[in-house]
Parts: C-alpha cells; structure tokens; sequence
C-alpha cells in the first residue's frame, strides 16, 4: 500500500492526537540546547525512550501501554555524553533515567541510615549506606559533572500524543543543526490508538457488557521526520520483533519505505545480548559473549561506538 503523503500525516497530527499546551515552549527550549551545542562544536543526539500510553477514554481510568523499561534510552545517553554528544531525552514518564537507573531497583530508604548522636545535637544526621550504593559517589559525580555542563536535556511524555507532538517539535528544532543532529528512536511506540473524535468522555461501564474495541493505525511519524522535518539529519531507528524469523526482511523494509541511515533490529527476549545494527549496504551483528556479561558489558556502548562512527562518516561525506 502507498505511504500517506507527508502533509496528510500532519493534518492528522493535528486533528486527532489532542496538542500539548507545552510543545512551543519545549520546541523552544530543545533549538536552543541544540544551536548552543552545535556552536561549541559538538553533536546532538535525540533519544526517545519508553513506553507510549494510548488513552481508552479522555478522563483516563484505563489505557494502552507499550512495553519498554526504558533501559536501552537510559544507558545510550550516558554512553553518548561519554562520546563527547549532548542529549535530548525525550522519555516516558517514570521510565528508567540515565545515571538514576543504577539504583532502580534499591529503596531510598534502605540506602539511607539515620545517626543519632549527641554530637549532632537533637537532629542526627543522615548517611548513605555503602553497602547498599557502593557504587553512588563515582555515579554522583559523573552525574553532577554532566549536569552542570548541560549536555542532559530531558523532556518526558507519556500518552502516545504527547510524543507524537514533542518528536515533531525536537525534529524541527534539531533540524537547524543539520547533519549534526541525531534521531536514536528507541521508544516502544504503539500502532494503535483511538483518535479523540471518538473517545468516550467517562470511564467505560462494564454494565454495558463485554468491551469492543476499534483502534486506527498510528500514522508512520519516521516518514515525514526523514523528508520533511529533519532532512539533513542521521536517523536511527530501532525494529522489534519477538519472532526472529522476520526481524531482517522488516528491518530492511524499514529502510527501503523510509530512506533513513539505520535500523537497530532486535529481538525481545535477547536485546540486552544481541543485536544488528543494519544500513543499506552493511549488517553488523553486536554480541554480548559470557566474558562481557561477566564483566559487566553493556551492549548499549557496542551500539553507540558503532553508530557514532557511522555518523561522523554521515557528516563527512555531506561536507565533502
Ligand atoms: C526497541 O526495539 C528497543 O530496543 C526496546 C528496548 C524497546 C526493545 P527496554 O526499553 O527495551 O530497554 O526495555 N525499540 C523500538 C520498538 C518499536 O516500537 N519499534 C517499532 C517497530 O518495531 C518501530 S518505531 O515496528
């Protein structure tokens, strides 16, 4: 079937999926984090991570999700930044966030441990327990150092409109950075959702008997971020499969329907372990063997090594 034309995407955009009231100031925000970065001379990646939620009604009690955790965006920023790019993390609310992800499973107050003493008079003081954050002040301080250069912009969303509406705001204002700009789409995006002109106001009644659903296709965002919105810019998107059977023929689909530099294809069950890192012309697979696992190895740096040299190449050969 035909892609839907470029400006049909955009009508709808704006028809079906509710603006949020914040996109202008965020789109403002992001040109500017962008055209400072790019001005000192450094890349800058935009990394979507996540989850999408898709409303079943406009009062929401029940929706959607997407599964993600996160963990692939959270990880990518940090190796990014260490590569010397400057984020935007365009993440889904409460999804893992880089540096803070260490300690995603601990409880702060089993981190924490309450002295009381008379040396510190009535009120005690509060220390960290090493046994449980080993780790915390070497990620503080990279953390802090980060922060306090401004190489972290992050932007969360969490229905799929909002995300919809902020990736075409953050493709814009990347856009006046040209080749320098990068789109890592690793955000778990539905293809379904229920447009707002048919969206029950209140919660569904269960009175009403069992639940019949009809959910429209979301319109393809890469096709006019490619054409359109970011056309200089070096566009990464990610395929999930769970069969693995299928993951290359619709990893090249991808490229061939929407011309964009690479597609990460991975499979559910082993994306912490394996991946291929497919382009036009090459297909490179990224394993994590026993040895790396042991030593702690994230296959996220293996991804954005292979992907930053493909993109100074990206940048090369426009200049050239
Ligand atoms: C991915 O494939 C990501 O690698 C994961 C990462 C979501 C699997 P986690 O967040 O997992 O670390 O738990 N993202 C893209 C998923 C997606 O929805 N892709 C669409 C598709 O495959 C295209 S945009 O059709």
């Amino acid at each position: 079937m035909a892609e839907p034309r470029v400006s049909s995407i955009d009508g709808k955009l704006n028809e079906e999926f509710a603006v949020p009231s914040h996109v202008e100031e965020v789109k403002e925000k992001m040109s500017a984090f962008a055209k400072h970065h790019a001005a000192a001379g450094r890349r800058v990646v935009l990394i979507t991570s996540g989850g999408t939620k898709v409303p079943l009604e406009s009062r929401t009690v029940r929706f959607l999700d997407n599964f993600s955790s996160g963990r692939r965006g959270a990880c990518s920023a940090e190796y990014f930044i260490d590569s010397g790019y400057a984020v935007v993390f365009l993440h889904r609310h409460r999804s893992l966030y880089p540096y803070t992800r260490t300690f995603s499973t601990i409880n702060m107050l089993d981190a924490l441990q309450f002295r009381s003493d008379e040396a510190f008079g009535n009120s005690g003081e509060v220390v960290v327990n090493q046994k449980v954050l080993p780790n915390i002040a070497k990620v503080l301080k990279r953390y802090q150092e980060v922060k306090d250069s401004r190489l972290l912009l992050p932007i969360e969303f969490s229905t799929l409109s909002e995300y919809l509406h902020l990736l075409k705001a953050a493709a814009q204002a990347l856009s006046t950075i040209g080749s320098m700009a990068m789109f890592y789409l690793a955000a778990a995006v539905s293809d379904f959702y229920i447009p707002a002109s048919e969206m029950p106001e209140h919660k569904i009644q269960s009175s009403n008997g069992p639940l019949q659903l009809s959910l429209n296709m979301v319109p393809k965002i890469l096709s006019p971020l490619v054409k359109d919105w970011a056309p200089q810019a070096f566009v990464i998107s990610f395929k999930l499969e769970t069969d693995a059977a299928i993951l290359l023929d619709k990893a090249r689909r991808a490229l061939e329907t929407y011309r964009h530099q690479v597609v990460v294809a991975n499979v559910l069950d082993s994306r912490r372990g394996y991946v291929v890192v497919v382009t036009p012309s090459t297909q490179a697979e990224l394993i994590l063997t026993e040895e790396d696992v042991k030593n702690e190895v994230e296959i996220e740096e293996r991804i954005v090594s292979n992907l930053t040299s493909a993109h100074q190449e990206f940048i090369t050969q426009q200049v050239g």
